[in-house]
This record gives C-alpha cells, structure tokens and sequence, in this order.
C-alpha cells in the first residue's frame, strides 16, 4: 500500500469524523508536513478534505476513482490481487504488468488504470480506453502448466467477466471464440492475453481485461467494425468500478485455484455453456481463403474450437472468423 492509501484507510475507518494530523503522522510514521503534502496531492486528484485547525482532516467527499485500498477492502483472494498497482494513467496495463514481471513481480500482481494512452487490441489493433468510466486491468499468473495449455487461460477470464457481469450488473452475457465477451450480440469486453515462455516453460502469462463498464455511446470509436456496448448502457444505471472490480478478482481467484485443482475442465464446460454459437451452424473463414462448414460441438484442451463437418468428422479450428449460417 502506498503512503496516499494508507492515509485514505485511516480516513474511511473513521467515517464523517475528524483525524488530527499528529495521529495521521504517528500512525504512518511520517512527519506533520508529509501528511500535509499528502492531504494536497489528495485533494489535486479531487477529494474533498476538510482541514480545522483544532479538529485535524476529514474526509468528505471521495472522486470516481480507482483505487486499490478500495479494491483491497474486503477482497479476501487467495492468490489474485496479492498486490494491487492502480494508476491514473499507463500506455497499457499489459505493457506496464510484463515490466513489472521481468522485474521479479509475485504472481497475482494486478495493473488497473484509470485510463490507457495505448491500450492494445490482438494483433495490433487499438483498444479504445478514455478516463473515468471502465475497467482496464491486467493480472500476473505463473502457472505450472505445459505451454501448449497456456491459451486455457484466456478462458478463465471470458468465465469470470461474464460471472462478474451477472453478478454486479444482473446482465446474461455470452462468450464468442475465442476472446470477445458479447452482450446482446455487442461486444462489452475484450481479453489480451500474452505470455512469456520457453520452449518448454512457461514463465509468466498477463491476462489483459478490457470491460466497457460506464462508456456512453458517443465515446465509441465511429468506425468500430462490429456493435460494441457498456454495462451502463445494458442496464440502464452506472456501474461501481470498485466493486465490479473486486468481484472479478474474486471470480478469477476462484476459477484459478479451481484451474489448478481440477484442470481446464470446469471452466470448459462453463464456456461452453456460455458460448454464443455452440451447437450452431457456422461458416469459418480460415486463414488463405479457405472456408470451412460445420456445427460447433465445443472446445478442445487447447483451446481450438471444434466444428463437426457433414461428414462427421471434427476439425479444429485454431485461427479465423466464425460466423453463424443464416
Ligand atoms: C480485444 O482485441 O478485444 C482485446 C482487448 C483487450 C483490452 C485490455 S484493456 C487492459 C489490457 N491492456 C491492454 O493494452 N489491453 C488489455 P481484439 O479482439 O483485437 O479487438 C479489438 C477491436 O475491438 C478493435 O479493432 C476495435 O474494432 C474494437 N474496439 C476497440 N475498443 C473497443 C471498446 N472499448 N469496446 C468495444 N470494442 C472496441
């Protein structure tokens, strides 16, 4: 916790009352013009603190922040969010955690930022992050797993957005292969995972969440290529960002340790439960033009979707647009 998340902890286990500086300065062993330099740099990022000569600070009014003691209150994982980093502002949390790893960082670090310069799609592409109204974050795993299963792992997340999206928001989302989070066939979130391996060893893997929690419709990008959506928008109310967030750390923590109890299968069948197209029939437009036909009939352990074609064979599909028939 930094110096600034201490002192909001002290503030918010004293609601609506006053905290004198002397206290402030023991319990942080900090000197009267450091608590002082905090209450300003607080009061920049736009808290309202109330300062009385006699009385000390109180806090009165917190901004639409994220914040990790708030993240943190209540939290109660076992691995998932170990260490909370949250910032105002990052090029891309993914960028930020993977410095962050090389570094020597635990696993279950989470980067969360308010707002990305340059938050990153697959292969490229932007993903678009104003300030103030969704979730941008990216979790730390080292997972003891061969790296032909690491993709496993970009399922767990589809699983834990869509719990946290009904959980929080009441809002049914399905599951497009192989990492788009739909809601009423618009896209809500994004997953970017990436990995850092060896040949035989995986050294760490980020899962990379983009959630569009509070964005209104004139914040989307006018030439997105499919419909996109928010949770707001869904739902018809603001979303809290604090505990949206805290239940998805939850619902990863949970789905992760239950990953490495019992393997991929759980949550296999949980996405497949989920899946916008399962059991449907699908056009798949694979990579030099080739177009395959079938109906989906699940997942494979790597993570390639598996299409029954007329001739009842199954193919996997590891690459490439799927589209429902009709
Ligand atoms: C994704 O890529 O869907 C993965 C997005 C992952 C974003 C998170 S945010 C935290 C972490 N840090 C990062 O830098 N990234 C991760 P892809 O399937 O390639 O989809 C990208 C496409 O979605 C773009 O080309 C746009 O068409 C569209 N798009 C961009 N921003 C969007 C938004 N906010 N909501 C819906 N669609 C969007």
């Amino acid at each position: 916790m930094t110096t600034r998340d201490r002192i909001l902890s002290l503030f918010r286990s004293h609601p609506d009352q006053y905290v004198s500086g002397q206290e402030i300065s023991e319990q942080l062993n900090i000197s009267r013009a450091a608590v002082w330099k905090q209450v300003r740099a607080l009061r920049e990022l736009g808290f309202k603190i109330e300062a009385r000569h006699s009385l000390g600070y109180r806090l009165l009014e917190t901004p639409n922040l994220l914040l990790a003691a708030d993240v943190e209150d209540g939290l109660g994982c076992r691995i998932i969010g170990k260490e909370i980093i949250s910032l105002q502002e990052v090029d891309s949390t993914n960028v930020r955690i993977r410095t962050l790893a090389e570094q020597g960082a635990e696993e279950g670090t989470v980067v969360v930022a308010d707002r990305q310069s340059a938050g990153r799609g697959r292969l490229g592409r932007r993903w678009e992050s104003p300030a103030g109204v969704n979730l941008y974050c990216s979790t730390l795993l080292k997972p003891q797993i061969p790296v032909q299963q690491a993709p496993q792992l970009t399922f767990l997340s589809a699983v834990a957005v869509a719990d946290t999206l009904h959980q929080v928001c009441q809002i049914t989302a399905t599951l497009k292969w192989p990492n788009d989070v739909l809601v009423n066939g618009a896209k809500i979130a994004g997953l970017l995972n990436e990995m850092n391996a060896e040949t035989e060893q995986i050294h760490f893997v980020i899962l990379g969440i983009g959630i569009n929690l509070n964005m209104q419709p004139e914040q989307f990008p006018s030439d997105l290529n499919y419909a996109a959506t928010s949770a707001a928008l869904e739902c018809g109310h603001p979303v809290d960002r604090t505990l949206f967030l805290r239940t998805l750390l939850q619902r990863l923590d949970f789905y992760y340790l239950e990953f490495q109890k019992e393997g991929f299968g759980p949550i296999r069948r949980r996405w497949e439960a989920l899946c916008n197209i399962m059991n449907q029939r699908v056009t798949v437009d694979q990579s030099l033009g080739s177009l395959l036909q079938g109906t989906v009939v699940g997942l494979d352990t790597d993570g390639a979707l598996r299409v029954q074609t007329e001739s009842g064979a199954v193919e996997r599909v590891i690459a490439g647009d799927v589209r429902p028939v009709g």
